[in-house]
């Protein structure tokens, strides 16, 4: 518990919970943009990638020496995405922003996945701006070092996921090619690049906004954005060879599943590589079949079904919203007067805690 003055708790839902969920309202694209190399934006498609077969028995270790990584302790914050709604704002003259909540899609796919995370706390940080409420990660140091430190356990995990990527892909304009590039290699790994689609959403009736990252289109080369339905996420997975590892990989198909949903990605391509990095097969998971397929799993229990997660995600955003957005102090002055600077100095904008608690729920403090 927080030592703060004001704290509201929200508990899980019961997983038996089956009444109707609220529903997610199918994603629209409003903008697009691309890290480059060096991690500068462009406000284009140029780091989108087409999809191609990764070739069965490519080893993915390959290029482990020559990858480039994201310097993790720049904290970006919302930037990117401010961002882009920035420049749409700019183009088409009208707010884009309109209520609702603007965040990373990887912080909502938490927190509707949170009723199934047995494990992984965490905490987040919501400001109300503007009728608006941004929600980011919150990240202490402390928190930043230990999870740093947990990656770096998985860093050959991680890094064969890039690598799967680059033998699925390949971008317009190729990288130079390589002489000791296998067959099928789409380029050197480079986590600074990314191609990132900001959407608009609702689940029930809360706005969303929200900004993630797209690994590549099912389209032609040098076809210009072909559209959501065109998108593809790329996903590697140990080879299952047993019950109990297909049992890990059914619950890890919640977040691989949660995460695309909630962006409008309708596929997902999973590499199954064996245990020194060979890929030995893919398959291809339509994302909203894959709640149907969890469900016809012969089990005494499903191991997630999609109803707590839909509920429990509008649960904590209304809490949230109910809280912040009367204390928004551009709502307790008329937006236009403030720009109009007949009410100043500005307030300070609001801020506000929630934090997760495994298998208890989550708590909003002041
Ligand atoms: O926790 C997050 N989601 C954070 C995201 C923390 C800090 C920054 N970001 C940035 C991302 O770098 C990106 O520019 O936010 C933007 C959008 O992220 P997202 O799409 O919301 O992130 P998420 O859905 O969690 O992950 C998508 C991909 C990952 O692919 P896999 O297949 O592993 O889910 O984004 C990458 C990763 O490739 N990614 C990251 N790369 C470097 N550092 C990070 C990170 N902290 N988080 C996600
Ligand atoms: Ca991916």
């Amino acid at each position: 518990m927080s030592s703060s003055k004001t704290s509201h708790f929200l508990p899980l839902p019961p997983l038996s919970l089956r009444t109707p969920p609220p529903p997610y309202r199918r994603p629209t694209i409003i903008s697009t943009y691309s890290h480059q190399p060096d991690r500068s934006i462009r406000h284009d498609d140029s780091s989108m990638a087409y999809y191609r077969p990764a070739p069965i028995g490519c080893d993915l270790n390959h290029g482990f020496d020559r990858r480039t990584e994201r310097n993790e302790s720049v904290d970006e914050h919302l930037d990117g995405l401010c961002d882009a709604l920035r420049k749409v704002e700019e183009e088409s003259g009208k707010g884009e922003r309109k209520g609702g909540i603007i965040t990373w899609r990887g912080m909502i796919t938490r927190i509707m996945t949170a009723p199934y995370e047995d494990r992984e706390g965490w905490e987040m940080t919501a400001i109300a701006l503007d009728g608006s409420v941004y929600v980011e990660l919150h990240d202490p140091p402390d928190v930043r070092a230990k999870r740093r430190k947990q990656q770096s356990t998985w860093a050959w995990q991680t890094y064969m996921g890039y690598s799967f990527e680059s033998f699925s892909t390949q971008f317009l304009v190729p990288e130079q090619e390589n002489e000791d590039w296998p067959t099928g290699w789409g380029g050197d790994v480079n986590t600074n690049v990314q191609w990132c689609n900001v959407v608009r959403s609702a689940i029930g009736d809360i706005p969303l906004c929200l900004g993630g990252e797209v690994d590549c289109v099912r389209a032609e080369p040098g076809t210009p954005h072909p559209g959501l339905e065109k998108c593809v996420e790329l996903k590697t997975n140990r080879v299952i060879e047993n019950e109990k590892q297909e049992f890990i990989f059914h619950k890890k198909l919640l977040k691989h599943w949660a995460q695309s949903w909630l962006l409008g990605i309708p596929e997902i391509e999973v590499g199954f590589r064996d245990d020194s990095g060979i890929l030995r097969n893919q398959r291809a998971f339509e994302t909203e079949k894959i709640p149907r397929f969890i469900a016809s799993v012969p089990s005494a229990h499903p191991p997630w079904t999609p109803g707590p997660c839909l509920h429990f995600l509008h649960a904590v955003l209304n809490l949230v919203l109910t809280h912040i957005l009367p204390t928004d102090p551009c709502l307790r002055y008329p937006p236009d007067s403030i720009r109009r600077g007949e009410q100043s100095p500005l307030p300070p904008a609001t801020m506000w805690r929630f934090s997760f608690i495994p298998r208890r729920g989550c708590e909003l403090y002041e």
